[in-house]
């Protein structure tokens, strides 16, 4: 197991890549949508959050696709500070937004993403983290109810207004779009776009040697904003899996959200999915409750034996990295690096403390 940092775009930067090595981190995954864009409810010191119905913001451009150029010098820069960049996660809506919701630029869309997977292959990023999702990450709140009154992310019941039109994925990609809502679609219609998707983009993961990692449904519900969730139980990971038989179709398995789940158990998906060996990236977090009302936590509280994921992880031989996912905010004038840096002091005195247990373990010569 990699420890690794997530970055936002605004976060590529020197001081950042030294603060994660001075975390203990040897590898970074880094996002290049701008998730901030023009969002009120949704400040840059935090995870992305907006409101329980407010967007995010505003998708990026949708004729600007990154380039061999831009990817080859953030992965440069991040190389000379000493880090590997281990991952791109997420597409901007701006790319893509036809591919989820089957609209009239599809093919062309299809293009922008074999486009970007050839670009990364060139560029030597092995994987892009995704989410096949109409709704994203949605329907939550923001409270300062954490320990010691942290501000943090949870949900408070069901989110069943609809999406309003030019907004997929939490983001509006169409400031222009008339008024009215999405139609609802069934889970097998949605089902059958992801099954699209990958028989479309696949043949072209694999030539350029990148995986492309599912995260699942944040939050879980098998329904928000009236569309269907594709992966809100941990079973239906292998549906995914099983799609499309492929080393390049592997998982970005986020721990938080699997413990929000309904049914299953997170150990034991933990470990069936690192022992197939179909974990790209780890987001490591704790919660407390499940869906629709749960809390996200420190990583040293919450419903997750943390000790019990990182030993099946370290049993199975995960070779992949792992990052912290969200952590509450830490009353400081830096939340956000605060909270990582106490997740990741965590995640380090775990894995030592299963390090040196192994060697205890070994029978001596
Ligand atoms: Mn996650």
């Amino acid at each position: 197991m990699k420890l690794g940092l997530g970055l936002y775009r605004h976060m590529l930067t020197r001081e950042y890549y030294a603060f994660a090595q001075q975390a203990g981190c040897t590898h970074v995954v880094i996002h290049l949508v701008d998730y901030f864009n023009q969002g009120p409810s949704n400040p840059r010191n935090n995870q992305p959050t907006g409101a329980k119905y407010d967007p995010w913001g505003v998708a990026g451009d949708a004729e600007k696709l990154w380039t061999v150029d831009e990817l080859a010098r953030i992965r440069k820069e991040i190389e000379d500070a000493g880090l590997v960049l281990t991952a791109i996660e997420n597409l901007d809506p701006a790319h893509w937004h036809d591919i989820l919701l089957d609209g009239p630029q599809r093919s062309q869309q299809i293009e922008n993403v074999r486009t970007i997977i050839r670009r990364m292959g060139e560029a030597g990023i092995p994987i892009l983290g995704y989410n096949f999702s109409l709704a994203g990450v949605c329907g939550r709140v923001t409270v300062s109810s954490g320990r010691g009154g942290a501000v943090t992310v949870g949900m408070d019941g069901p989110a069943d207004v609809p999406i309003p039109n030019g907004m997929v994925w939490n983001m509006t990609y169409d400031r222009n779009a008339p008024p009215g809502t999405l139609a609802s679609i069934s889970h097998e219609e949605l089902w059958r776009r992801l099954e699209r998707f990958l028989e479309d983009v696949m043949p072209v993961a694999e030539e350029s040697g990148v995986q492309l990692a599912a995260h699942p449904d944040d939050p879980p519900m098998p329904v928000m904003r009236q569309q269907p969730r594709l992966v809100y139980q941990p079973h239906m990971y292998q549906r995914l899996i099983d799609l499309a038989p492929s080393k390049s179709n592997s998982l970005e398995l986020c721990v938080g959200t699997i413990a929000e789940m309904t049914e299953g158990d997170v150990y034991e998906a933990v470990d069936r999915y690192s022992n197939q060996g179909k974990i790209a990236y780890i987001h490591l977090r704790n919660v407390a409750g499940k869906v629709p009302y749960y809390r996200e936590t420190f990583i040293d509280e919450g419903d997750v034996d943390m000790n019990r994921i990182l030993s099946i992880l370290k049993r199975n031989n995960f070779d992949g990295v792992v990052i912290p996912d969200h952590t509450p905010q830490m009353s400081c004038p830096a939340p956000w690096h605060a909270g990582m840096a106490h997740t990741l002091g965590y995640v380090l005195g775990v894995s030592a403390m299963l390090e040196s247990a192994s060697h205890k373990d070994r029978p001596r010569r």
